[in-house]
């Protein structure tokens, strides 16, 4: 897992008028990670994130199908947007708002694995909300993340909020399967922010490579050959052909770090799984000051 610890890149590619930061040439045939300033440590923590999400990710549909987790909502296709962000941002500083496909980019912030299991398995010491929220629904006031809600874009409100932002701000779109263009135009954004520059809009365009949620079928609802596209811009797959061809990251490193994931995920999710759920009585606590909930086991005695 990544420490926390913030980086300076500094950023050489030039912004285009609508504030496009990559460009194609630039970031895929040369060395991106040398213009960004990413140490192959820092690359392999961002790719070993990248890991952890999805191993995490599939370990819960199986949960779900298992009928051990309620409702699964995956973040399978959002590895590389969700690590590009949080990677270039100051993990003592910035604060996020996710939404329920983060589970990378809250990973990078400082959520670990078993606070994944405990949230998605809604066990009393569920540091998001203490069993209190569908799983997914990250907020850790430790890692400087703000709790979610579930309704759709409410999020945009809050993070407006925390960054008082205005209309007719500056703008780019980036391809967010992969996570260092996002990261360069986090890190851009970041500093355009700090040297008072004012807000960004970032569109990352990924792919979401599993159904809407546990609960349907996409495909009842989306062509064969856009699944099957969506599967070719898998952001694991681009991340670990971009390491790969760069010498920094070999087989065996690759495997190594597969296995630790996967014994992480498997021990987070035992002691999850053996953790207590609330008691009834504290269902109202943190929802309704002062309000207790009656004992209706003990009336019906
Ligand atoms: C205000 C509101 N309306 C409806 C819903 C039900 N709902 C949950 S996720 C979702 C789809 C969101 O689509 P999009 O933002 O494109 O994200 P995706 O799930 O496809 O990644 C809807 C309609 C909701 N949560 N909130």
């Amino acid at each position: 897992m990544p420490k926390r610890r913030s980086v300076r890149p500094r950023i050489s590619g030039t912004a285009t008028a609508n504030g496009f930061v990559r460009d194609e040439q630039d970031l895929c045939e040369t060395a991106a990670h040398e213009k960004l300033g990413l140490s192959t440590q820092r690359l392999q923590d961002m790719f070993e994130t990248m890991l952890l999400a999805r191993a995490i990710d599939e370990r819960q549909w199986i949960l779900n199908r298992q009928g051990r987790e309620p409702f699964h909502i995956s973040c399978q296709g959002h590895e590389g947007s969700g690590v590009g962000s949080a990677f270039a941002l100051d993990l003592d500083r910035d604060v996020m708002v996710p939404y329920y496909r983060s589970l990378a980019a809250v990973l990078a912030f400082g959520v670990t694995p078993l606070d994944v299991f405990l949230s998605a398995l809604a066990k009393a010491d569920d540091p998001m909300t203490g069993g209190r929220q569908m799983p997914a629904h990250y907020g850790l006031a430790r890692a400087r993340i703000l709790t979610s809600g579930s309704s759709v874009a409410t999020q945009i409100p809050h993070a407006t909020g925390a960054a008082a932002v205005g209309y007719g701000m500056f703008g780019c779109s980036v391809d967010g399967t992969d996570p260092l263009a996002v990261y360069a135009a986090v890190k851009q954004a970041a500093d355009r922010a700090r040297a008072g520059e004012g807000p960004t809009l970032i569109e990352s365009n990924v792919v979401r490579l599993t159904p809407h949620s546990s609960d349907d079928d996409d495909r009842r609802y989306r062509p064969e050959a856009e699944r099957e596209e969506a599967r070719h811009h898998d952001p694991i797959d681009v991340f670990r052909t971009y390491l790969s061809s760069h010498g920094l990251l070999d087989e065996a490193a690759d495997f190594e770090m597969r296995e630790r994931v996967q014994t992480s995920v498997e021990s987070a999710l035992e002691e999850a799984e053996a953790a207590a759920p609330p008691s009834p009585e504290t269902a109202f606590d943190h929802v309704y000051a002062g309000v207790r909930m009656p004992n209706f086991r003990d009336r019906l005695r």
